[in-house]
């Protein structure tokens, strides 16, 4: 497990309940877990083993451990053989990535990455889980590719006990259409304005957002739309992004609270509560650790004069595309539920090919919005009714009675049934990654630097920026600190409870200080998601524990050249006591409060 913290996040793109029970339960039936981190988190204090990388050098790590398995013999690609193309290519790729060569890079001794890469291709059943930690870097993309060629290579990929894919109930694209054929995914389609900077999957970067709004001439961003998002706090160099956020014309934003965003706003749309919104999670049941299908009914209803989230989205979408704010909802509505009607049964290996669209939604009413997609999107899924013509499928009715959730039973091996690829292989060296490891391979000769590297962590009690107005949740010991060294608070003389200023090209903040041999030297850890109690917000329990906004540090000129991501750990920052001036003009060290 690499840039993972499961007992703060519980998983994250591996969806299941209880994750550390499930480490337990690993460790408890002879399972080895191996958490590769430069903070020795929960999670690695409850592994087998804590590899404390230098930040951002996981793909060198893993770039180095496929280069043994290939050079000790030990690639064994078990069933998906048959269908796989571009091993060779891979053992060309890794050539120069030896243990011996990645050593000072990873801050991890060759014997260690050796003897890690062994231990895995002997493993009767294995899996290489990389998160977080591991993405949001400069070469964030080959990481993730890294973590999927070392589990083809140790036959771990698609068998029970290893990497697999789920099945899922809706909305899943390797379900859809033909299997064993796709269309190759194309980056940069499109280009930023001020930068250049390619779009990944229909997508901008977020480190030009806030150049696209602050740099003028034809094109410049001047009104924005936020929904359901801080970015304020979550995004690199916000500081920047603060200032453009207030020079625009016109904002509107979707959102639960007045926070750091949202005060920019000219008008803001309250969404109600998780309570009061049915809820079918689309997105994290694609990556389920299990197949299962869960629909919840809301709580409690909406109070006179709300109105339900899709509404607002609908209403906005009908107001920028001219149809005015007295246009009704309904519109966009039945034009999704047409569109996905029709897709459905114009998919030749699908379960309504060809059937009349009128007859179908007339089948889901009188249900509307979301409610009514996902019983569509049901019951031409993989498990389906496929409208009749499967008695027993799964319908939204279904799930509707089983308020605990259908399981639909353990993953099961998808290949090649499941691959959407071009060639109808398993691609293990697609050109875009293939061509990335030279940049990779490059950086493989710069000088390793001795200053500190910044990394952000989870907290149980927390979530991103916005769990910070509940008391139950922020009282007690403060949870936005920096976590030092020993060694590097003996260096600069900071003690435990001092406050460190810390600066980057973008920003600086003054922040407490948690002295923990819990982290590797030279790396300082901060969590994103604070510095509450701007003018303008109106978040108190938020205000009284502020915390700093690590994000002020994060670079927007940091990016995963590939896919545009940003580099939100392993940020380059100089540490130094906080100094203050008194009033005969000499400057004081803090004190440890
Ligand atoms: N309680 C709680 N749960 C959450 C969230 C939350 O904020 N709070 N957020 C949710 C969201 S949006 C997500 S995406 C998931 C994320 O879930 P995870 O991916 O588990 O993320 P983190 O808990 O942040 O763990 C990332 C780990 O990466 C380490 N790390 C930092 N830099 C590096 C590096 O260069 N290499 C390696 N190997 N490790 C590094 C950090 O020290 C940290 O321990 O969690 C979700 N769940
Ligand atoms: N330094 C650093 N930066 C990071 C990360 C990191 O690990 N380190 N993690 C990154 C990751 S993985 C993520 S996902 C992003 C998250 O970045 P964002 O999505 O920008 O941040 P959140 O704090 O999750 O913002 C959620 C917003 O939704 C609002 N909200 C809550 N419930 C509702 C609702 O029902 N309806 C509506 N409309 N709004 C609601 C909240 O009030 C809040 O304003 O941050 C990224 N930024
Ligand atoms: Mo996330």
């Amino acid at each position: 497990m690499l840039g993972a913290n499961p007992y703060a996040s519980n998983g994250s793109l591996a969806t299941a309940p209880d994750w550390p029970g499930r480490l337990e339960a690993l460790r408890a039936r002879g399972g080895r877990l191996v958490v590769v981190d430069p903070r020795r988190s929960r999670t690695a204090e409850e592994a087998d083993e804590w590899v404390a990388v230098r930040p951002g050098s996981d793909p060198f790590l893993l770039a180095a451990m496929v280069h043994v398995v290939f050079d000790e013999d030990l690639v064994d690609l078990g069933d998906v053989r048959n269908f796989t193309v571009g091993l060779d290519e891979v053992r060309d790729l890794v050539a120069p990535f030896t243990p011996e060569a990645v050593e000072a890079v990873v801050g991890v001794d060759a014997g260690t990455i050796a003897r890690l890469a062994r231990d895995l291709a002997a493993a009767p059943t294995a899996a290489v889980y990389g998160r977080i930690g591991t993405t949001t870097a400069e070469f964030g993309t080959l990481a993730s590719w890294l973590v999927d060629v070392l589990n083809a290579c140790t036959g771990n990929l698609d068998r029970p006990g290893g990497a697999m894919f789920t099945r899922a109930a809706v909305g899943a694209a390797n379900t859809r259409g033909a299997p064993r054929s796709g269309r190759p995914v194309r980056i940069g389609r499109r280009h930023s304005r001020v930068r250049g900077l390619p779009d990944t999957f229909g997508e901008l970067p977020v480190v030009c957002m806030a150049e696209e709004m602050d740099t003028p001439g034809e094109g410049q961003v001047r009104a924005f739309v936020c929904l359901a998002g801080n970015p304020v706090l979550s995004t690199p160099n916000s500081g920047r992004l603060d200032a453009a956020l207030a020079g625009l014309d016109f904002m509107v934003a979707v959102d639960i609270y007045l926070n750091e965003t949202t005060r920019h706003a000219d008008v803001i749309f309250p969404a109600p509560s998780a309570l009061q919104k049915a809820h079918y999670d689309i997105a994290l049941l694609q990556l389920g650790l299990r197949n299962v299908a869960n629909w919840s009914e809301p709580v409690l209803p909406l109070e006179p004069g709300e109105v339900d989230e899709w509404e607002v989205l609908a209403r906005l979408a009908l107001i920028a595309s001219g149809a005015g704010a007295g246009a009704d909802p309904a519109v966009i509505d039945d034009m999704m539920a047409d569109g996905l009607v029709r897709s459905a049964v114009g998919d030749e290996h699908g379960p309504v090919h060809g059937r009349d669209p009128d007859e179908l939604l007339a089948l889901l009413a009188p249900r509307r919005g979301p409610a009514r997609l996902v019983d569509l999107m049901l019951r031409v899924g993989p498990y389906g009714d496929g409208f009749g013509a499967v008695p027993d499928g799964l319908t939204l009715d279904r799930l509707v009675e089983a308020p605990h959730g259908v399981d639909l039973g353990p993953l099961e091996p998808r290949l090649p049934e499941g691959l959407r690829t071009p060639s109808g292989m398993v691609e293990l060296a697609p050109a875009p990654l293939a061509a990335d490891v030279a940049r990779l391979r490059a950086a493989l000769d710069r000088p390793v630097g001795d200053g500190f590297l910044l990394v952000g962590r989870r907290d149980l009690r927390s979530n991103n920026s916005w769990m910070h107005n509940v008391s139950v949740l922020v009282k007690g010991r403060p949870r936005c600190t920096m976590h030092l060294h020993p060694d590097d608070a003996a260096r600069l003389g900071l003690a435990d409870g001092a406050e460190a200023l810390v600066t980057s090209r973008t920003g600086e903040l003054v922040v407490p200080v948690e002295v923990t041999d819990r982290i590797r030297a030279g790396v300082v850890s901060i969590p994103h998601g604070w510095g509450h109690g701007q003018p303008g917000t109106a978040m108190a329990v938020a205000a009284g524990h502020a915390g700093v906004n690590a994000n002020l540090l994060a670079d927007e000129l940091c990016y995963d050249e590939l896919s545009g991501n940003a580099v939100l750990n392993g940020i380059p920052v100089e540490v130094a006591p906080r100094v203050t001036r008194s009033t005969d003009g000499e400057h004081h060290q803090t004190r440890p409060r």
